[in-house]
């Protein structure tokens, strides 16, 4: 199958999750043509059977805003016709379903028909899409959709409370590859991070408000109170200088890392004995998936999909948002006991393992074939 995939190509689950799926359906046989701004940050390799499609915008003066998703939908136009797409996929809902939809309308007008699988991921929904400016470009956006998918239970049961959705939702999970994340132990350079008796506390995110970046600087602040520990700070975003503050107002600059952003991850993920995600709110909540698939037990608030990605007690604990002394006692309960932590370890993995991206990409194929089967006569 020729497939289009858009997506948001920065650091970000949405991007992450795209790239992944679109390098996995291509090995798979499929033709699959990634179009948007810029080269996704995971998207390192081009083959015959990857293509990257950058979209353009001209600068012209007269526009305050740039024309992001005219130009998004032009070019979806022009690679649909050139490249013989049968599909596109697109992450995220704004601009992508909306953009999406418009080349539809531009490419029937010619005799094509393209169908659009839309994934919801969360953002697009909780925080911006539901916003009254965005509501009824979002709510039509979904419902244009030949095919509508969600990355958990609770992002479905979010986009049929906030909007008036007329289309079946699948849920289809997030994934992760686990052979990626079966690191080599000679390349795990723990020691250049700690000591031997040094417990390793790792955040990974883009910075923003609803991840609660202060809360992880607490509860880690907790922590190392009761057991010599370090924290590593991975991602860049807003909330990033005042982090940096309060480690300094709270006299534990010298044991927390600020990293930025990171091509690494697996790297820092080898050495690390346990995940902070205190989130606001979190559809999913793939940085914890990828921390359990590298063996890493996570402490994570109970907000949207996390309880559906981490169970309690098992490959973690989960916690009210703001819960801040439930997460530090049970992050202690952790990292205190060698053997607690191994088995914690060791557990984490085994619920990465649900997540196996050979048992989710296969749901997006079958997605895809019954949207073309149902849509080609239209
Ligand atoms: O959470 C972010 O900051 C980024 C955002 C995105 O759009 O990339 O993440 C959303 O999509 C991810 C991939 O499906 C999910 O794992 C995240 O939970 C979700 N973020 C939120 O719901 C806040």
């Amino acid at each position: 199958m020729k497939i289009g995939i858009v997506c948001y190509p920065t650091f970000g689950g949405s991007g992450v999750v795209a790239t992944e799926l679109g390098l996995e359906l291509s090995k798979r046989g499929h033709e699959i043509h990634f179009i948007t701004y810029s080269q996704p940050v995971r998207l390192e390799l081009l083959s015959n059977n990857v293509h990257f499609h950058e979209v353009h915008v001209p600068e012209y003066p007269l526009f305050l805003y740039q024309p992001y998703e005219l130009a998004l939908s032009s070019k979806l136009v022009d690679m649909v016709k050139l490249h013989g797409i049968e599909l596109l996929h697109v992450h995220y809902a704004i601009p992508h379903a909306y953009a999406a939809y418009m080349a539809q309308q531009m490419l029937k007008d010619e005799g094509i028909f393209v169908p659009i699988v839309t994934t919801l991921h969360g953002t697009d929904i909780t925080l911006v899409g539901s916003h009254p400016f965005y509501k009824p470009a979002v709510t039509f956006s979904i419902n244009k959709s030949n095919a509508v998918t969600s990355v958990s239970e609770s992002l479905k049961q979010d986009t049929l409370r906030l909007f008036n959705v007329k289309r079946d939702i699948h849920v289809v999970p997030n994934f992760i590859d686990l052979e990626k994340h079966e690191y080599n132990f000679t390349d795990c350079q723990r020691e250049m991070m700690a000591e031997d008796d040094e417990r390793i506390i790792t955040h990974i995110s883009n910075f923003r408000e609803v991840k609660r970046i202060p809360d992880v600087i607490k509860v880690f602040y907790n922590i190392q109170k009761e057991l010599p520990a370090k924290l590593m700070m991975v991602g860049e975003g807003p909330e990033k200088e005042a982090a940096e503050k309060l480690t300094e107002d709270l006299g534990i600059s010298d044991r927390v890392i600020f990293f930025g952003n990171s091509h690494e991850i697996d790297n820092i993920l080898c050495f690390s004995d346990l995940f902070l995600l205190p989130s606001q709110t979190e559809s999913f909540g793939l940085a914890a998936l990828e921390a359990m698939a590298s063996g890493v037990p996570v402490i994570s608030t109970n907000t949207g999909g996390l309880s559906e990605v981490n169970e309690h007690g098992f490959s973690g604990y989960l916690s009210d948002v703001n819960a801040i002394e439930d997460m530090s006692d049970n992050a202690i309960k952790i990292l205190a006991d060698l053997n607690t932590l191994s088995q914690f370890k060791e557990n984490a993995k085994i619920q990465s393992q649900k997540f196996d991206l050979h048992n989710i990409v296969p749901k997006y194929e079958a997605i895809y074939e019954e949207t073309l089967k149902k849509f080609m006569v239209h």
